[in-house]
C-alpha cells in the first residue's frame, strides 16, 4: 500500500501529505521526558512547512536525545552516529548531497563534552544543518551524571552539588560564527514551533538549544533544569512569529517594537520585543544578554542571534549545484586529456 496517498477527508499540507507521514516509531523514552515534546514539534514544523520527508536526513550521536530521530520522520534518511561525532557525519552528508535538508539531534553531553571539538568546527563553518541540543543538564542515558551545561549550584538527587562553570552552547555558537542561534523550552509549544519553522528557511547552521527536562534523573528540587525551575526562570526576549514564503499574508507591524527579518527563501520572521529593546542581529548584545540573564539565574529564550545572509559552507567552498553523490563518473574523473590541458595551461 502506498502510504503517501492521503486517505479521503484527511488534512494534508501544501505538498499533499498527511500529518501521520511525518511521524516515526513509537518512543521508548520515559513518559514526560522533554525530548518527546521536541519530537512532536519537529513533526509539526516539517508538516506545516510542507517539507518532503524523503529529502531530509536525520543525524544524531549517542544519548536518550540522540535516540529521538527514530521517533519522527519515519521515511527520511537517517544516521545514528558515534557519541559526539554527529557534526562530522552531518558535514559529510550535506557536502555529498546538498539537496538534502539536514537535521541533527544531540544532547548537552553529546555536544558539550565528548563532541565539543566537532561542535565548534561545525559552528564556525556555518554548515547548512539544523542542530538541536536537547538540554537536560545531565547524561540521561547513563543515569543522570552532571553534563557540561549543568549550572553552578545545581544539585543531583543524591545531594551532590555542581561547582564547575557551565558551557553556554548558544553564546559559544554566536562567538564561533553560527548564523541562527535560538534557545527555547520543550514546554513552550508555540515558541519552539515558530523557531523550528524559521530554522527550515535558514541557509547555514541553525543552532537551537532546547531546555528539555529529564524526568527520571534531573527534575527534582535543587535542579536548575527541572520543569518547575524552567517555568519560573524562562525569560522570552520577544514573541516569535514566522510567516513562510508560501503564505501570502502581509503583517502590519510597528518597526519601533518589532524587528522584521527577511529569510533566505523569502519567508518573514517577526520578533516582537517584550521586556527590553532587543535586536537579534546585534552579536555583542546577544552575547551580553545571554550572560546577563544567566547571572540572574534566568535563561533568555527566543531567536538570540540571526544573520540571514551569511554565506554557508557550501557557498564558501564553491560546491557545484548538482549533488556530488550523483555526478556521473565522466564529471568526477575528467580523464587524461583534461589533465594534459590543465598542465599545458600552466606552462
Ligand atoms: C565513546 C563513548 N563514551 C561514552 C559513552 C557513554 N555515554 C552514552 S550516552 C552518554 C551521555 C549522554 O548524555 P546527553 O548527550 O546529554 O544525552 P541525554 O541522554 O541526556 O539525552 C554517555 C557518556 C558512549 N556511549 N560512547
Ligand atoms: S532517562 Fe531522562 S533523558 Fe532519558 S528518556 Fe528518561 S527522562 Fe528522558
Ligand atoms: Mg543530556
Amino acid at each position: 500500500m502506498d502510504t503517501t496517498i492521503p486517505a479521503p477527508g484527511k488534512k494534508t499540507n501544501r505538498i499533499g501529505l498527511e500529518h501521520t507521514l511525518y511521524r516515526g516509531g513509537k518512543t521508548t523514552l520515559c513518559a514526560g521526558c522533554g525530548h518527546n515534546a521536541i519530537s512532536e514539534r519537529i513533526i509539526d514544523a516539517f508538516f506545516e512547512m510542507g517539507v518532503d520527508p524523503k529529502e531530509v536526513i536525520k543525524l544524531s550521536g549517542i544519548g536518550c536525545s540522540s535516540k529521538s530521530p527514530a521517533y519522527f520522520l519515519g521515511t527520511s534518511h537517517g544516521f545514528n552516529s558515534v557519541h559526539g561525532r554527529m557534526p562530522s557525519v552531518g558535514t559529510g552528508a550535506v557536502l555529498a548531497n546538498r539537496k538534502l535538508i539536514a537535521i541533527g539531534v544531540s544532547g548537552d553531553g553529546d555536544t558539550g563534552a565528548i563532541g565539543i571539538g566537532q561542535f565548534v568546527h561545525l559552528m564556525r563553518r556555518n554548515v547548512p544543518i539544523i542542530y538541536i541540543i536537547e538540554d537536560n543538564g545531565c547524561y540521561g542515558l547513563t543515569k543522570g551524571q552532571f553534563s557540561p551545561t549543568a549550572d553552578v549550584g545545581s544539585k543531583l538527587k543524591t545531594g551532590v552539588v555542581n561547582d564547575l562553570t557551565p558551557i553556554d552552547t548558544c553564546a559559544l555558537a554566536i562567538e564561533l560564527g553560527a548564523s541562527f542561534v535560538a534557545r527555547s523550552f520543550s514546554g513552550d509549544k508555540k515558541q519552539l514551533l515558530s523557531i523550528l519553522k524559521a530554522s527550515l528557511s535558514h541557509s547555514g547552521t541553525a543552532l537551537i538549544d532546547v531546555l528539555s527536562p529529564c524526568v527520571t534523573f534531573n527534575d527534582h528540587e535543587g535542579s536548575t533544569k527541572s520543569y518547575a525551575y524552567a517555568k519560573d526562570h524562562d525569560e522570552p526576549l520577544g514573541e516569535v512569529s514566522f510567516v513562510p514564503f508560501f503564505e501570502d499574508i502581509s503583517v502590519e507591524y510597528d518597526p519601533g517594537t518589532t524587528t522584521a527579518v527577511q529569510m533566505h527563501d523569502g519567508s518573514k520572521l517577526y520578533l516582537k520585543k517584550m521586556a527590553e529593546d532587543y535586536d537579534p542581529t546585534d552579536k555583542l548584545n546577544a552575547v551580553r544578554t545571554i550572560h546577563e540573564t544567566a547571572r540572574r539565574g534566568e535563561f533568555a529564550t527566543g531567536i538570540l542571534y540571526i544573520e540571514p545572509d551569511k554565506p554557508d559552507f557550501l557557498e564558501l567552498l564553491n560546491v557545484v549545484d548538482e549533488p556530488l553523490a550523483t555526478l556521473p563518473v565522466e564529471r568526477v574523473r575528467p580523464g587524461r586529456e583534461v589533465l594534459a590541458e590543465i598542465m599545458d595551461s600552466l606552462r
